[in-house]
């Protein structure tokens, strides 16, 4: 058996990733920073809407929540950000809709910044209208927590389950992602550079063909955070090749 040269196997190399790349197209699905409203303001995203919306932005580093600490700084660019603050019995929810449903030609890409101050816990994920649990009439399928002991679990619609492996740390921010191709059953989570597969969604579910929405959530009364930098993302294979 001949081999080819080296040469050709560098030529390969240089080449064979950019055509992956262009065999691609992202297509956003959300988009907030909160950038784009006054403090003090409902969040407005960029791409997406909000089905349920509670709470307000605030400035980073100015102004403070109700412990009476100072809002903490911009995860990256920005200066504002979205409080998740339930002193009392209520919880604060922001379940937005995509800008359309995520199916099983492609992989959606669900990223944001939280960071948990203190108490309860704080919630992110994904929402199909396949099944899951509804919450204040808005179906989510997969839940993950943020736990005041540091570590993040995912929530089935009954109970918190450790992830091994992942954790975070209370006052600081970190930067999570969920990658899903609708129709499979297992999803991928990050918690900074930290990697995992998960095959965890609420009640019955063992996968869904469509994603309709994201969201982050305060998942019990007293839990104080804050999120940034929402981002949804929907990754196809382009089949029209030049
Ligand atoms: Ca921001």
């Amino acid at each position: 058996m001949r081999h080819a040269p080296f040469h050709q196997w560098v030529v390969l190399a240089l080449v064979w990733p950019s055509l992956i790349c262009q065999a691609e197209s992202v297509t956003p699905l959300f988009h907030d920073d909160y950038e784009n409203v006054a403090v003090a303001e409902a969040p407005k995203p960029d791409v997406g809407s909000y089905a349920l919306q509670e709470g307000t932005v605030v400035a980073a580093g100015q102004g403070v929540n109700s412990l009476g600490k100072t809002h903490p700084s911009s995860p990256l660019e920005g200066d504002k950000l979205f409080l998740l603050d339930a002193p009392a019995e209520t919880g604060r929810r922001n379940i937005a809709n995509l800008a359309a449903p995520a199916t099983g030609d492609g992989t959606l890409r669900f990223e944001v910044d939280l960071m948990l101050i203190d108490s309860s816990y704080l919630q992110f994920g994904l929402g199909s209208d396949d099944g899951g649990k509804a919450i204040s009439g808005q179906v989510l399928t997969v839940v993950i927590s943020l736990m005041a002991d540091g570590k993040l679990c995912v929530y089935n619609g009954k109970k918190h389950t450790p992830i091994p492996g992942l954790k975070h740390a209370l006052g600081q921010w970190q930067h999570y992602t969920i990658e899903y191709k609708p129709g499979e059953s297992q999803y991928v989570l990050a918690a900074g550079n930290v990697r995992t597969t998960l095959n965890a969604f609420v009640g019955d579910m063992t996968r869904v063909a469509q994603i309709n929405r994201v969201f982050v959530n305060t998942g019990g009364s007293s839990t104080i955070g804050y999120s940034d930098n929402l981002t949804a993302t929907f990754t196809r294979a382009d089949d029209a090749q030049p």
